[in-house]
């Protein structure tokens, strides 16, 4: 096969080329390689697979709307899965969060998510409101407002000077105090105060919103300390600021409810979405927004468009049936909480790996995991891609991320494959020693 043509996404392009992993085929926690060699899939595909794959009922919903409708044209028109997907997915919503905005990836999600925002605030009379506030380390995301609030280095250092207007707060990544912590972090819910600084700096009447991740999930599994999500949501609404939960990868149940709001019991004004909404199946992300927040919109002569925003295949009928048929699936396997039953188990076998060489951390919550290593001195990253590669190997799929190895296995996954995942993983970081 040529590999010439497809520039790939976030790969090493050369490397892959060299050795291409190429996946072929894939049936609840496992993928199959072109080879036929079976993959026992610990991250989900990408954070998206949560219930597994080919699930049949997702599979039928997505075969029978190819052949009942391809496509129906999202503005001025409508299609009735659009409508009850939205039904379905704000009734797993925090309460008040009863309305979602449909795009095709969470990076859309992001950028529909900081624009309503800003317009949320012009359409009260405080138009003045157009700052926007991100945090060190976060990830957005790679469209140009998602690398602008987002907090990696290496996504936004070679894309100019980005949107104006944007501040960070710094991140809650502590080593030195919160090393091998078992779930939620002790320390750090004053790093929250930061966002006090930059009130000050800019003065708060000039920000329109702050965007979080719950739990950062691709910078390298970032827990949010124990207080430090309720301590934003009271400077936000000291100071009158929107406060948006990026709930992509911790949405649909991996924090063992359907969303980290639930959670850490913080509800945000804005939360996007994507990934599990249809279990990776079909692209698609959203934003879910208070009532009040689309009230505002709710003006004006009735026959003109509210929100100057929206996609050709926003609510995209494929991408409906496949979320119905998804939601549908983890409610019948009460998959959003599992997270929450299994996460005493999945804390001890990853919590095991203590005392590997180079080992500096393990963070855990619901089922989610990191474990960071120390870098090779001279060549970061190499390490764990080393140990990625031995894991593909030894039949396991991993994610790593700088020096850091991030698990997030489908919500279906059996305590027997969590072992599997974890001693394959333990093997691989002995032999990267
Ligand atoms: N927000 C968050 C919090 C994400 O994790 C996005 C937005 C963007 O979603 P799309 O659908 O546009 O990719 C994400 C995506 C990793 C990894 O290595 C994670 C993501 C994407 C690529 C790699 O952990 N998350």
């Amino acid at each position: 096969m040529k590999l010439d043509a497809f520039w790939m996404p976030f790969t090493a392009n050369r490397q892959f080329k060299k050795a291409p992993r190429l996946f072929a085929r894939s049936s609840g926690m496992h993928y199959w390689t072109a080879e036929g060699k079976q993959v026992l899939d610990g991250v989900a595909g990408l954070w998206c697979v949560n219930a597994g794959h080919g699930r049949p009922k997702i599979v039928k919903a997505i075969q029978e709307q190819a052949a009942e409708m391809d496509y129906a044209p999202p503005f001025q028109m409508g299609h009735p899965k659009a409508f009850e997907l939205a039904e379905a997915a704000v009734a797993l919503a925090p309460a008040g969060m009863n309305k979602l905005f449909f795009t095709n990836s969470g990076s859309e999600a992001v950028e529909t998510a900081l624009k309503m925002a800003i317009a949320y605030h012009r359409v009260r009379g405080e138009g003045q409101r157009t700052r926007l506030i991100g945090r060190e380390r976060g990830y957005h995301g790679v469209n140009f407002g998602g690398i602008s609030v987002g907090g990696l280095v290496a996504n936004r250092k070679m894309f100019g000077t980005l949107l104006a207007g944007v501040d960070h707060i710094r991140h809650t990544h502590d080593l030195a105090r919160n090393a091998f912590t078992v779930g939620q972090p002790e320390h750090g819910a004053e790093l929250a105060d930061d966002l006090e600084r930059l009130c000050l700096l800019h003065d708060p009447s000039t920000i329109a919103a702050v965007i979080v991740e719950p739990i950062a999930g691709s910078a390298g599994v970032f827990l949010p300390p124990k207080g430090y999500l309720q301590r934003l949501r009271e400077i936000c609404d000291k100071h009158g600021i929107l406060l948006i939960f990026d709930e992509v990868i911790t949405g649909f149940g991996r924090t063992g409810q359907p969303f980290a709001a639930q959670t850490f019991s913080v509800t945000p004004d804005l939360m996007t979405v994507a990934k599990g909404i249809t279990n990776g199946a079909v692209p698609m992300g959203g934003v879910f927004a208070r009532q009040a927040i689309h009230d505002a919109f709710m003006n004006g002569p009735e026959h003109l468009i509210e929100f100057f925003h929206g996609y050709t295949y926003s609510a995209h009928p494929l991408a409906c049936a496949a979320g119905l048929g998804t939601l549908a699936t983890y409610a019948e396997e009460g998959l959003l909480t599992r997270a929450a039953t299994l996460q005493g188990y999945f804390a001890d076998a990853v919590h095991s790996l203590k005392g590997l060489p180079n080992v500096i951390d393990i963070r855990n919550f619901g089922l989610v995991a990191g474990i960071e290593l120390q870098p090779i001195a001279g060549e970061p990253a190499k390490r764990a891609f080393n140990i990625f590669l031995d894991c593909y190997d030894k039949g396991v799929l991993v994610r790593t991320t700088g020096d850091i190895v991030a698990l997030s296995p489908p919500l279906i996954v059996e305590r027997a494959q969590i072992d599997q995942i974890v001693d394959t993983l333990k093997g691989a970081i002995q032999r990267a020693a």
